[in-house]
């Protein structure tokens, strides 16, 4: 008798049809695609213009704008996610104030917000905030990495400057592994890390010549703090730039709040110091 011939199921058929495009399973060519384009933008990352550490609104700000003078830019960022402290808005509830100083920066991102006329204040969503803030870094051309921690800086001396950063996967000190990092060399590294100010402290801790100290910030003072974060953004010494809440442990200024105008205003200001310092020094291109 003869065999009634097996029916082919639809999935079968894809699976079929997508084997005969291609000798290899899909499960080897997810692999080598991951694969080959990290190791192409890894490749890239080992020499940038700047490094930025951290992913708050001060780092995602100054990437942007650094991004479009033209400077080859890497953002750090050790979590999963965008946005630093935006996320939790003003304790925990979903909006963040903005005031009328932040407007320029604000349309330069399309973030949409609500004028509050009674109060001189703006209001937008932290999750709009948050996400056309990567979205403009992005666009402009920053690259974004999350899940890596900068743990360290490379230096290089006489006279003293900062070269670059360490890094390492988030989840390696996560499981408290034992691994040696990789080093990405930058003509400058931002450290945006918000109220720790890491970069500086390990600096700090590590680089006695480097020649500064870090303080801690002061208790709440809103508009001083706003006023002062933007102040104190700048050089710290020869390639290590700070901009955001770590600028309020170095120079002792007040906490504010969840007022999120001097975290973007310190962003465009770092990315302007930036953009003179490196296009002065002549861009690697
Ligand atoms: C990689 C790192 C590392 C590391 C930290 O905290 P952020 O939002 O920082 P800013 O300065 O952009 O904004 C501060 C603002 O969010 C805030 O906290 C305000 C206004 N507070 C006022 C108040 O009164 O409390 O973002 C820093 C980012 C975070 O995403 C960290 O995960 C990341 O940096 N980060 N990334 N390597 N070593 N350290």
């Amino acid at each position: 008798m003869a065999a009634t011939p097996k029916s082919v199921s639809p999935r079968d058929r894809v699976i079929s049809r997508r084997r005969s495009s291609s000798s290899m399973s899909l499960e080897s060519r997810i692999t080598r695609a991951v694969w080959r384009a990290a190791s192409e933008d890894w490749e890239r990352f080992a020499e940038v213009d700047v490094a930025i550490v951290g992913a708050g609104p001060a780092g995602l700000t100054a990437a942007k704008y650094a991004a479009q003078g033209g400077l080859r830019v890497l953002v750090l960022e050790r979590r999963l996610s965008f946005g630093g402290g935006i996320g939790g808005g003003g304790m925990l509830l979903h909006k963040v104030v903005l005031d009328s100083r932040a407007e320029p920066v604000l349309r330069d991102f399309g973030v949409r917000y609500k004028a509050l006329p009674d109060l001189g204040l703006y209001v937008a969503d932290a999750a709009e905030l948050l996400a056309k803030l990567a979205v403009g870094a992005i666009e402009a051309g920053a690259k974004v990495v999350l899940g890596v921690t900068v743990e360290d800086v490379i230096v290089r001396e006489n006279p003293f400057r900062v070269a670059g950063v360490v890094v390492q996967w988030s989840a390696v000190p996560l499981a408290g592994l034992h691994v040696d990092p990789l080093f990405v060399e930058a003509r400058a590294v931002v450290d945006a890390t918000g109220h720790d100010a890491e970069v500086l402290r390990i600096v700090e801790k590590k680089n006695p010549e480097a020649g500064f100290k870090v303080a801690v910030e002061r208790s709440a003072w809103a508009e001083a703090g706003e006023a002062g974060v933007v102040e104190g953004t700048g050089k710290v010494v020869e390639g290590l730039y700070v901009a955001g809440m770590a600028v309020a442990a170095l120079h002792r200024v007040h906490r504010m709040g969840p007022i999120f105008s001097g975290m973007l205003l310190s962003g465009r200001r770092v990315a302007e110091l930036l953009l003179e310092d490196l296009k002065r020094a002549g861009s690697k291109g």
